[in-house]
């Protein structure tokens, strides 16, 4: 019997509902399977916690969930605590602390659900993307003088190291190879940006050629965009800086279909630390405590944990059950459907169970 220790964040919002929604379907795979056990351990950093210790985790907080196998984590942020203070006390640190520099989030239209592009069906959206996940404009680096003052200057400093800039390029190349893709296509704005964008285009272009059976593109980032929406059947695997990474994710979920749906690894390629694995979507404070809240984006990062792990199949075996509860019309509101969080969580598990069979 194979063990794994997951250390569980629900975090915030709608993230307390998806989470346990997720750690079903992680039970169910494992029991279908036989030979795997998840035991959680549960942390309630949060932006409630913060109102109340003043911080969004322990001081030894990365201590404390270092050892496990890997992290799930819900959603963070919430009205009452600004939100770079939730993001940069809790997730950030976790990204940063446990060198998880590869976030990887699939843009999959599923069958079952319907694109808000006009005549778009899932073979036309189908591709990952590959977010730098440590450095890049998600940088603590700058200042603020002069504050509130006619004089008030306020900086913001990009970092791109080039070990930073190579590992992520070459995790995006390595990722298309082992997932027989064919493209990589570079996000960049070097138009604008002088120096790092520039030098982002210089890096990618060295480590394309190391790569000759991929072929590669670079695309500026207002552009790309655009093409999300009227060429999404163009992409394979998309690479680029952690902001770009961030908003071309959010858009890849809605033209998915949903936010509620897309999935993200934070990963640390090397194993040498945890990594974590949580939905795109934020804490969705409209929507909280309502119990309708979409957990196929909690369920399917579940899926990319169990792939990480080490159980391809059993992340195909979740997918597949997914697709068929969407097929069969089980979704809730953001999808149009109305069922609730509860009943598409026990239909997928129920599906594992008849596919398992
Ligand atoms: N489930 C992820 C989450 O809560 N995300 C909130 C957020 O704003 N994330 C920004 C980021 O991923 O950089």
């Amino acid at each position: 019997m194979k063990r794994f220790e997951i250390a569980v964040i629900p975090g915030d919002g709608i993230g307390r509902e998806v989470v346990p929604a997720g750690q079903k379907i992680l039970d169910t795979v494992a029991q279908v399977h036989g030979g795997l056990r998840f035991k959680y351990k549960s942390y309630p950093w949060s932006c409630a916690w913060y109102l109340k210790h003043g911080k969004m985790m322990p001081e030894d907080g990365l201590r404390r969930i270092g050892d496990s196998d890997a992290i799930f984590l819900g959603a963070v942020g919430f009205p009452g605590v600004p939100d770079h203070i939730s993001l940069w006390g809790l997730l950030i640190p976790i990204r940063r602390g446990f060198q998880q520099y590869a976030c990887v989030r699939p843009v999959r239209l599923l069958p079952g659900v319907r694109s808000p592009l006009a005549g778009r069906g899932p073979k036309d959206i189908d591709f990952i993307v590959v977010r730098e996940n440590n450095e890049g404009e998600y940088s603590s680096m700058g200042g603020r003088i002069y504050s509130e003052t006619p004089h008030e200057v306020v900086t913001q400093l990009n970092v791109f190291t080039r070990r930073g800039t190579e590992r992520i390029i070459r995790y995006a190349f390595e990722l298309a190879r082992r997932k027989r893709k064919r493209k990589v296509t570079s996000a960049t704005k070097s138009n604008g940006i002088i120096f790092t964008m520039p030098f982002w285009d210089e890096v990618f272009w060295q480590i394309a050629k190391e790569y000759p059976g991929i072929s590669a593109e670079q695309m500026h980032i207002d552009a790309l965009s655009a093409r999300f929406v009227t060429h999404p059947h163009n992409f394979d695997v998309v690479v680029g800086s952690n902001l770009f990474g961030d908003i071309l994710t959010d858009l890849g979920a809605a033209i998915a279909g949903s936010i509620g749906i897309g999935a993200s690894a934070n990963l640390n390629p090397e194993k040498k630390f945890p990594s974590c694995f949580e939905p795109v979507h934020g804490s969705a404070p409209d929507i909280a405590g309502r119990g309708i809240a979409n957990p196929l984006g909690q369920i399917w990062s579940g899926a990319l944990m169990l792939e990480h792990l080490g159980y391809p199949a059993a992340h195909d075996l979740v997918l597949k059950a997914m697709i068929a509860v969407l097929d069969a019309g089980i979704k809730t509101p953001d999808l149009g459907g109305k069922a609730n969080t509860r009943a598409v969580t026990a239909a997928v598990a129920k599906e594992i169970r008849r596919l398992a069979r």
